[in-house]
């Protein structure tokens, strides 16, 4: 009788007990709950900076954008928003103190929101560095109504204009709209209240249906016939009327 090598039996067994396993692994006695990939990104709310007033979001007070050396000032702005600073623009409803600030690169901005109304408003700027400001290139402060609220951010090396409005749903098209020149600038935004002409001009165009120049033509018939009808009233008024020679 042949003898099997006592190692033999061990590694067989052990392969058994593999397959085993696997096979149970493969067919779960319960549903599967898929679990997210854990996030090894920086999280989105570590830089959004939230409470009962409002919010800060991609502040920078420290990461030098490219191109900097280092950091080549120090500026602080104020910014006011609120209907009370729109009455100086016609037709527009909201709108910050100022249309726009002039900014040198490389520079700290300490940049305060004060809103002067009861309801929310926001101060977002665009086309910043995504790498410093992700994940659109956008710094934002809000205010959910009164207050103030401050944000820091430094300004790249480029020449450039940045657009900086309200995103509550109507009140950039209503006013709050303003721009950022960073060395000057590359040029004006569009619709900038008391500034920029407007991109889209108010116009209000007459829908030319059939329905619309049958009510012209009703209109125009009517406003010619008065005055004849009115002459003709007067006429009779006058016939019908007795003489001074009949009153006698
Ligand atoms: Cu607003």
């Amino acid at each position: 009788m042949h003898r099997i090598p006592l190692s033999i039996v061990l590694f067989m067994l052990s392969q058994t007990a593999v397959t085993q396993t696997r096979s149970t692994e493969s067919q779960p006695s319960e549903p599967m709950t898929v679990r997210p990939a854990p996030d090894t990104t920086p999280h989105q709310h570590h830089r959004m900076h939230i409470d009962m007033d409002g919010m800060v979001m991609n502040k920078n007070s420290e990461t030098l954008p490219e191109g900097c050396e280092r950091i080549a000032g120090e500026a602080e702005i104020t910014v006011h928003a609120g209907r009370r600073h729109a009455r100086r623009f016609n037709g527009k409803i909201f709108a910050f103190d100022r249309q726009e600030w002039s900014v040198q690169p490389c520079t700290r901005v300490r940049i305060t929101l004060v809103n002067d109304d009861d309801i929310r408003h926001q101060l977002m700027i665009h086309e910043l560095p995504v790498y410093l400001h992700p994940p659109f290139g956008m710094f934002t402060i809000e205010l959910n109504g009164k207050g103030r609220k401050t944000g820091t951010l430094i300004t790249p090396k480029e020449k450039k204009t940045y657009l900086v409005h309200c995103d509550v749903p109507q009140h950039m098209e209503n006013g709050m709209k303003a721009q950022l020149k960073v060395d000057g600038g590359d040029g004006d935004l569009s619709s900038i209240p008391g500034l920029t002409a407007e991109e889209t001009p108010d116009h209000y165009p007459v829908e030319w249906s059939n329905q619309a120049y049958a009510l012209l033509c009703i209109a125009a018939f009517t406003g010619l016939t008065i005055p004849f009808l009115l002459r003709g009233l007067l006429r009779n008024r006058r016939s019908t009327s007795p003489t001074a020679d009949q009153k006698k």
